[in-house]
């Protein structure tokens, strides 16, 4: 599955909250292949790589948690990402559908 998603990060690894500076929200494309959510930054290409940046903001999705944001109001079609090793992500969908579409595939992988 692949899409726009727009991501803010709320907790590093072992759960411990993510800075002030680096909670901000960000556009990328995001790919979904295996248990690995590749977020690419920059205008969306099919052929593009993903370059080293796109790597590093790479989220392994196996044994992680996916569910929609409801005690988060400020923006619209909202879902967490809890991973295994407790980092905590708010993704923003474009709509309703999108947004159930990838909690879905994201907890049934
Ligand atoms: C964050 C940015 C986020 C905001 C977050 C800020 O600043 O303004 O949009 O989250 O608030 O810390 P920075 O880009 O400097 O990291 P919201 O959009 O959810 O308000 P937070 O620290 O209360 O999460």
């Amino acid at each position: 599955k692949n899409g726009f998603l727009v991501r803010k990060v709320h907790a590093d690894s072992d759960g411990k909250r993510t800075p002030r500076g680096k909670r901000g929200w960000k556009t990328f494309y995001a790919i979904l292949k295996g248990l690995i959510l590749y977020l690419q930054k920059g205008e969306y290409r099919p052929d593009k790589q993903l370059s080293d940046e796109d790597l590093k903001n790479a989220v392994s999705i196996h044994h992680s948690l996916a569910m929609k944001a409801s005690d988060y109001s400020k923006r619209p079609n909202v879902f967490y990402l809890r991973t295994a090793d407790w980092r905590v992500y708010l993704f923003q969908a474009p709509n309703a559908e999108q947004m159930q579409s990838w909690i879905t595939r994201i907890n049934t992988v």
